[in-house]
């Protein structure tokens, strides 16, 4: 019986992928990318490069590592098998940011993360424009250029600078910008930036001092939520819940509380 590879052995895999994928994804946009489809409104597109990288992305892991499963945001599941005890699931999300990406904004990337047993325990997120890239494994920190990463130690909410996203979905999006509203007089000020994973990994290095959004995907946090909390960020949901499509707070430990708090009075979770 096989020793289960490292955390390492991991991460090794996953940037040698998502370094392929993202030169993809680059070339792509270089030469011109359209809307293919939409999925949940007429703004949430899908560009021909999403599927084209999210696809090689699954062949290259099928090379490597042709037992695991993978869960990927454009095909899903696809027909990998299913990870058993103490198997591998690759968790993709070939382009995101796929909005900036369709309009040629240099705030898009390859996220790529390796859970076992539920557990994310390697992620690698690149951004595919300026090729920027942060890693981290569970208990080894997190990087960038190999430098180890640290958030914010800032104490003061009233001083923060917090970044958030939006759903697609026109009636969520007006229940997020009133929590917006109200949250924006007690921050320093509100960034949107339009990826989730790049935030999270700009929280990591204290470029943003925490973040927080609704509606996220399991291949938006697996990858910057891993190096977020690598960086000592606390990643969580409200009122004690893991991060999930309900909320993702990522926020360094002076600021949880009461950023927490104030996300909780103002139903951040809630709405449609
Ligand atoms: C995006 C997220 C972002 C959110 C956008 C969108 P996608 O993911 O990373 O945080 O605000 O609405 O969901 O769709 O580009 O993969």
């Amino acid at each position: 019986m096989p020793l289960p590879p490292s955390s390492r052995q991991l991460l090794d895999i996953a940037v040698e992928v998502a370094r392929e994928a993202a030169a993809t994804a680059h070339r792509m946009r270089v030469d011109g990318v359209s809307t293919v489809a939409t999925k949940s409104t007429d703004t949430d597109v899908v560009t021909a490069a999403d599927r084209a990288v999210e696809r090689q992305v699954v062949d290259a892991l099928r090379r490597l590592r042709p037992t695991d499963a993978v869960l990927g945001e454009e095909y899903g599941a696809g027909d990998t098998p299913t990870a058993g005890p103490g198997g591998v699931r690759w968790i993709i999300d070939p382009i995101d940011g796929t909005v900036n990406y369709l309009y040629g904004l240099p705030y898009c990337a390859v996220s790529l993360a390796a859970e076992v047993d539920g557990e994310v325990v390697a992620g690698v997120v690149r951004n595919v424009v300026t090729g920027d890239e942060w890693t981290a494994t569970a208990g080894g920190g997190a990087y960038r250029a190999g430098a180890r990463l640290h958030c914010s130690t800032q104490t003061d909410l009233g001083q923060a600078l917090v970044a958030t996203g939006f759903g697609y979905d026109p009636a969520r999006r007006s229940h997020q910008a009133r929590v917006v509203a109200e949250l924006i007089p007690h921050v320093r000020d509100i960034r949107r930036m339009g990826a989730a994973s790049l935030d999270m990994c700009l929280a990591a290095e204290g470029r943003l001092d925490a973040y927080f959004e609704k509606g996220l995907a399991p291949w938006d946090i697996a990858a910057g939520g891993l190096i977020a909390a690598e960086a000592g960020l606390r990643v969580t949901g409200l009122r004690g819940l893991p991060p999930g499509p309900d909320l993702l707070l990522a926020a360094p430990p002076a600021l949880f509380e009461p950023l927490h708090d104030r996300l909780a009075d103002l139903d951040a979770s809630g709405g449609p």
